[in-house]
């Protein structure tokens, strides 16, 4: 009786634990939408794990001295339902899971049709993403501006990204606002975002590409719209 209050207690407090370790809101829509998957799925998965492994050690505890083992005899009743829980549970993980990839901020490329090449996100802020070994360079569409090692875009804002490659394979990744795609040579790939919190995010590259990969990072600046324009204009009469 002792043992089994314990028990209790543990999970709770693993419960509460686990409250407490939830990610602060998100700085980007691609961000919420992760963040609120890992959530659906961990409050799947810890009733779970706490139900298998409490029978475990309840079983282990029960039947610790046991001189007369019996075979376990068929049982087709209970065989169908953990089948068919344990189907359930998967398509309720396959189908949240899809729902997210088929984000347009996520996976922005189902989204895009070939057919209508690039005007599905013709509203959005459009910067075109250059990398190298071993840097990025990031020119802005609206603007005759190009930087270097750092990106700055607008908040509240859909943003698509064009990204090339000059030699081979890279990724960018900016785990804050929830961006991450491969870049790979001779192709133009699109990554978006639509970041909700201005601020500094680190950029990475996330594809080995070499003995400079690991230096191979950009810092993210997301400004609001009034400083954007401010900045986008400063630079244009700058490189005027
Ligand atoms: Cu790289």
């Amino acid at each position: 009786m002792r043992l089994r209050r314990r028990l209790l207690r543990t999970g709770l407090v693993v419960v509460g634990l686990s409250l407490l370790a939830a990610p602060a809101a998100a700085q980007s829509v691609n961000r919420a939408a992760i963040d609120e998957l890992n959530a659906q799925l961990l409050y799947v998965a810890l009733p779970l794990t706490l139900f298998v492994e409490l029978t475990l050690v309840y079983a282990i505890y029960r039947f610790r001295s046991n001189d007369d083992p019996q075979p376990t005899v068929d049982d087709p009743a209970l065989e169908v339902t953990w089948t068919a829980a344990t189907g359930a549970i998967l398509v309720f993980v396959g189908v949240s899971a899809f729902v997210v990839m088929a984000n347009p901020y996520i996976t922005p490329a189902a989204a895009e049709t070939p057919a209508d090449g690039g005007d599905a996100f013709g509203d959005d802020t459009e910067i075109d993403v250059l990398a190298y070994q071993w840097g990025w360079e990031f020119s802005y569409a609206e603007a005759n501006v190009t930087t270097e090692e750092r990106l700055v875009i607008p908040a509240d804002e859909n943003v698509t990204f064009r990204l090339r490659t000059t030699d081979v394979i890279h990724a960018i990744y900016i785990p804050q606002l929830g961006v991450k795609q491969d870049i790979f040579p001779g192709r133009t790939m699109t990554a978006r975002t639509h970041a909700t919190e201005p601020g500094k995010y680190r950029l990475y590259c996330a594809e080995m590409c070499g003995a400079g990969h690991s230096k191979m990072n950009a810092t993210v600046v997301v400004k609001n719209q009034s400083a954007y324009d401010a900045w986008v204009e400063n630079q244009t009469a700058a490189a005027g």
